[in-house]
Parts: C-alpha cells; sequence; structure tokens
C-alpha cells in the first residue's frame, strides 16, 4: 500500500473528480470502495457521516470535501498547479466549479435514478456485497442506493422538469462538443482544476452510467473522448491559453448555467441570511433552508435551496473581490457577456466555513 487512501468509488460523482486531479498531478494512491465495514471503521469515525471521497493522508490525517483534498496539494508557490494563476482565469474555474459541483447533478442524478435504475444497483452491490451473488449484490445495492435515489425529489427532479433537464443536457453536450473542436481542455491544452470538477459529474453518472454513456459516445463523442483523458490524468504538457483570457466557445455554457442558476443562488442566499439571523453565532449550517422556484430547460419545478452551493459560490465571489481594478474591469466585462452581472454585488453573510467536515458559519 501506498502513502495515501483515496476511499471512494467508480459510481461516484465527486470521487471521479478527486481521483482525475490525484492522477494528473502524479500523487501515489490506493482506491479503496467504501464498503459497509470501510464505512464503520474509517469514515463515520472521522468524518461523522457518510460521505465520499475521503482521502487519508500518510500522517494519517482525513480530508473530506474535493476542494479541501485538491488544496492538500497545491501549495501557494507550486509551479505545477492545478489553479490558474491569473485571476479572470481563475474566476472563471470556481464558476465553473460551481456550476459542475452544483448544478449538473441534476442530469447525473436525473439520468442515474430515470434511466439506468437497475444497472447501478448491480454496481454499487460490487462494494456493499463483493462476494455475494448477483442477486445479494443487487439487493444490497438496492439498500445503499436507495439514499442516493431519496435525493432525486429535492433535486426538483420529476416528470415535469424531466424533458428540460435532458434539453438543457443536450444543448450543453452540443456547447461543450463546440469548445472541444477548438481546445482539447476547458481553459487550453493542459488539464487544470475545472476539468477536474467537470469530471465529477460526467465521469461516473454521464460517461460510466450504461444507458447514458452509450448515449454520450454516440451523440457527442469529443465529450466522450475528453472525459476518458481528463479521468486518465492526460493533459500535462500543454498550457493555459495565454494573457488570462477565457475562450469565447465557454461563453454559451456560462450563459446557460448563470441563467438557470443563479435565480437559484440568490434565493437560497436570502433563506440562508435570515435563518443565520436567530441561530447561534459560528454555528453548523443545515444542509438545507427551503426551496426554490427554478426553471431548467424551459420547464420549472422546486428545488431544495444547498447552502453547499453557497460555499462554492463564495468562493467565487472571493477571487472577483480581491482583483485590481484592471482585472475587475475584464471580470465585469466577461460577466456582462455571461448574464453574470448579479455577481458583483452579491455577498455571503455571515460567511461560510468548513468545521469538522460541516458547513458552518464563520
Ligand atoms: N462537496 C463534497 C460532496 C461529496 C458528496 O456529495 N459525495 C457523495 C458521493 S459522490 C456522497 O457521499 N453523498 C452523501 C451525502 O451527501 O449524504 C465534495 O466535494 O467532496
Amino acid at each position: 500500500m501506498t502513502g495515501y487512501t483515496l476511499y471512494g468509488s467508480e459510481m461516484s460523482y465527486f470521487s471521479g473528480k478527486a481521483r482525475a486531479y490525484l492522477r494528473w498531478k502524479g500523487i501515489e494512491f490506493t482506491e479503496i470502495a467504501p464498503s459497509p465495514e470501510i464505512m464503520k471503521s474509517e469514515i463515520l469515525p472521522h468524518i461523522g457521516w457518510p460521505v465520499i471521497p475521503v482521502l487519508k493522508t500518510p500522517d494519517g490525517a482525513y480530508i473530506q470535501d474535493t476542494a479541501d483534498i485538491i488544496a492538500h496539494f497545491e501549495g501557494p508557490s507550486d509551479a505545477d498547479s492545478a489553479m490558474p494563476d491569473s485571476p479572470l482565469q481563475k474566476f472563471v474555474t470556481y464558476l465553473l466549479q460551481l456550476f459542475a459541483d452544483e448544478w449538473m447533478t441534476l442530469p447525473a442524478m436525473h439520468y442515474r435514478w430515470n434511466h439506468n435504475e437497475n444497472w447501478i444497483y448491480g454496481e454499487f452491490g460490487k462494494n456493499a456485497a463483493p462476494d455475494g451473488t448477483l442477486e445479494e449484490q443487487y439487493e444490497a445495492g438496492k439498500a445503499v442506493g436507495s439514499r442516493f435515489k431519496g435525493f432525486v425529489p429535492m433535486l426538483g427532479i420529476t416528470p415535469e422538469t424531466a424533458p428540460g433537464i435532458e434539453k438543457a443536457y443536450e444543448q450543453f453536450l452540443a456547447d461543450l462538443s463546440a469548445h472541444l473542436d477548438k481546445l482539447p481542455y476547458l481553459l487550453g491544452t493542459r488539464a487544470s482544476y475545472a476539468d477536474f470538477a467537470m469530471i465529477g459529474p460526467l465521469y461516473a453518472h454521464q460517461y460510466r452510467d450504461k444507458f447514458t454513456g452509450d448515449h454520450m459516445k454516440r451523440t457527442a463523442p469529443k465529450v466522450a473522448d475528453y472525459v476518458e483523458r481528463v479521468i486518465a490524468g492526460e493533459g500535462r504538457d500543454g498550457e493555459l491559453i495565454p494573457l488570462d483570457d477565457v475562450p469565447v466557445t465557454l461563453l454559451p455554457i456560462l450563459r446557460v448555467a448563470l441563467a438557470e442558476h443563479l435565480p437559484v443562488l440568490t434565493n437560497t442566499n436570502e433563506q440562508y441570511r435570515t435563518w443565520a439571523a436567530t441561530a447561534e453565532p459560528h454555528s453548523e449550517v443545515p444542509r438545507g433552508v427551503g426551496m426554490s422556484p427554478f426553471t431548467t430547460g424551459g420547464h420549472s419545478g422546486e428545488i431544495a435551496s444547498r447552502t453547499f452551493s453557497l460555499l462554492r459560490l463564495q468562493d467565487a465571489l472571493d477571487t472577483y473581490q480581491i482583483m485590481m481594478p484592471s482585472d475587475r474591469k475584464r471580470a465585469e466585462a466577461f460577466l456582462a457577456a455571461v448574464g453574470g452581472e448579479a455577481l458583483l454585488t452579491m455577498r455571503i453573510e455571515p460567511r461560510l466555513t468548513r468545521r469538522n467536515y460541516k458547513l458552518a458559519m464563520v
């Protein structure tokens, strides 16, 4: 066994993000699937709740949250950093992470649970009951999977919104394919943080899940090829595009992402502020603070107002707020081009942090 252990799974959204990064960075690690024994002996006692991925360091420290896992390897003067060091590309990276981590959960969960349900139970069963028969694995997988299936209604995935989720996803595949006609990675000829974030939704659910993956390979082969390259840790030798520029082919993706996600984030932020007004200072923050109306692909519904999304948003806002005036000007022109002007004045108050592997007020 090598120094680092990644408790993660091929079926898990955020494990793919961590795995792609660790491979790209050249970190030696062993990945261990979260069997019930591992959950009991490693994850619950150290993290406090059942979640993956978790990285165990050679010193026996436990890191949860993919942003913290990546940050563990990225020193401030790291010449080999995954994060662009120029301000606008960094800002765009955080916006892409916000979209990939917190909004692409809609297509990922919709396609998994409405098009791959029986197949994914068998897959979950391989971890839950590695020595069982196929039937035993299916039943064990169903027990594990039902917890995740339970998140489907909270994500606003209903018969009414499903056609909109599919329409938005088809548009995303077309837009990303057009981008990949010009560049092999999101921000250049080198893979970077945004690519690892995008692997969250795109690998486990949209590429690896049987029916959705077949669809991607058939209708968006460039995206499938991109997923294969990023999950393999390729893209080390190229360059980010120069002069802190943002590829114009990313603008359609960000325009739709912000048009659909910003109203939910704005409403969630207001609900969070109302909740915080009467909460104990510095206390833990609940995962949800109500419901928000949303529209995707022209279909409307209600989605849980998830506070964790505000932490990812806070990273983007911080990057903008510390910019030099000339960089801010460029960021403002960029935001005007993608309909993101609301971000200019948005603040997360009280600020959010993570404490004991949970979301908390600073
Ligand atoms: N923000 C976390 C999200 C981790 C996460 O949601 N992991 C999923 C599996 S991909 C999970 O275990 N969820 C359990 C839960 O949310 O209760 C990260 O980036 O690591």
